[in-house]
This record gives structure tokens, C-alpha cells and sequence, in this order.
């Protein structure tokens, strides 16, 4: 059989190459969340917001003021492990402290 007699569909020793499908996934995010309880003070929390959440003076005191009043608040939002690196510092430097101050991580819709 010479090369003239393949037609078009004969496909037999070629090669399929098919594409792969995009990955349209983003990866999930995490919501690093505080807190209330009756006994870190409300400085300790501020400074805290301040330091290892980057936020200016009045931002901190007012997202503290609103996890003091309705009993947690999102502090921030990322992918899995600098959620966990943050939440794990905010218990850690709690803890060291000698305030029960605790934080945990969520994931987000
Ligand atoms: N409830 C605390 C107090 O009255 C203050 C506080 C605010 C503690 C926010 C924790 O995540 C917290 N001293």
C-alpha cells in the first residue's frame, strides 16, 4: 500500500494530540476570623489587628469594637495556608500573652 491510498480519516499509526481542557478553578479562600471573649483586653486586640493585620489605628479599634459586639468578625481573606499561618500567629502570641484571645479560619463560597 503506497501513500496515495490513505484517505483522510485513516488514522491508523498516526498520533492523536488533543488539547487538555483548561483549569478554570481559581483556588478557595479562607476568611481568617476573631473571637470575643470577656477577658483580653480591648488594647491587646487592637495592637494585635495592628501588627499582624496591617491595619491603621482607627481600623483596628472599630473592627474590634464590632467583634466585641456581636461576637467574631473577618480580620482578612486568603488562600489555605497564609489563613493558617495568620490564625496561628494571632493564638500563639495570644497565648504567650497570657490571653485566651483565639482565632480560627473558614473557607469561603
Ligand atoms: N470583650 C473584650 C473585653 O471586653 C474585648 C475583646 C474584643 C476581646 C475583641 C476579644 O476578639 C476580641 N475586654
Amino acid at each position: 500500500m503506497n501513500q496515495s491510498e490513505f484517505t483522510d480519516n485513516d488514522l491508523e499509526g498516526d498520533v492523536i494530540v488533543q488539547e487538555e481542557k483548561p483549569k478554570l478553578k481559581k483556588p478557595p479562600l479562607y476568611r481568617v476570623i476573631i473571637l470575643n471573649d470577656d477577658y483580653t483586653p480591648m488594647e491587646f486586640v487592637v495592637h494585635v489587628l495592628e501588627h499582624l493585620f496591617g491595619m491603621d489605628f482607627d481600623k483596628a479599634w472599630r473592627l474590634m469594637m464590632t467583634i466585641h459586639t456581636i461576637g467574631q468578625g473577618t480580620v482578612g481573606i486568603y488562600p489555605f495556608e497564609i489563613a493558617e499561618t495568620k490564625s496561628e500567629r494571632v493564638n500563639k502570641y495570644s497565648r504567650e500573652n497570657d490571653h485566651p484571645l483565639l482565632s480560627t479560619i473558614e473557607k469561603t463560597d
